[in-house]
């Protein structure tokens, strides 16, 4: 069974006026649309991967066969990248985080402030296109870093907890350049229920 686009799990407009409902359209039905068509016109050619999932795909990319290894990190991550993404999110989201995962934010950065900053940061400095994201390390850390293009954490190893697409078409519409306050909004919409699950 070739690889599918995830329905939205609320409307293209639920998480106006922080992300409008234009950019929320093309960005599911267009962007990782794409992703996922990529994605499964690659796997054609190699049969033996089509019952892989996108995750096990990227934790061994040195087993799938030069010729689309390259399509496959950059469109297996950027389907598994926006399958978070819109979970991750939710309408009437933010505050602080609760949950066991609020307590290992703290622990790890000092305070929840302190890790908004670090990951507006990273975010902010990301050169070109890529995500932010709050990881648990290979060596079992919370850490915040960014990844180039759609490389997924998984890729060195590390566990994705939560991710912020900061390439262009993730904001451009409503924010144009001025990706720190994309960043900054970004947080109104964060869904810590699902990040919770995501930590454990
Ligand atoms: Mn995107």
């Amino acid at each position: 069974m070739a690889h599918q686009v995830p329905p939205l799990p609320y409307e293209y407009s639920a998480l106006e006026p922080y992300i409008d409902s234009q950019t929320m359209t093309l960005h599911h039905d267009k962007h990782h649309a794409a992703y996922v068509n990529n994605l499964n016109a690659a796997l054609e050619k190699h049969p033996q991967l089509a019952n892989k999932s996108v995750e096990d795909l990227l934790r061994d990319l040195n087993s799938v066969p030069e010729d689309i290894r390259t399509a496959v990190r950059n469109n297996a991550g950027g389907h598994m990248n926006h399958t978070m993404f819109w979970q991750i999110m939710k309408p009437k989201g933010g505050g602080p985080p609760a949950g066991r995962v609020g307590d290992e934010i703290k622990r790890a950065f000092g305070s929840f402030e302190d890790f908004q900053k670090q990951f507006n940061d990273a975010g902010t400095k990301r050169f070109g296109s890529g995500w932010v994201w709050l990881v648990r390390s290979k060596a079992g850390k919370l850490e915040v870093i960014s990844t180039a293009n759609q490389d997924n954490p998984v890729i060195d190893g590390h566990h994705p907890i939560m991710g912020n697409d900061v390439w262009e078409h993730a904001y451009y519409m409503k924010y144009q350049n001025r990706r720190p306050e994309y960043l900054t909004a970004w947080w109104n919409v964060v869904n810590w229920d699902e990040i919770n699950k995501r930590f454990k």
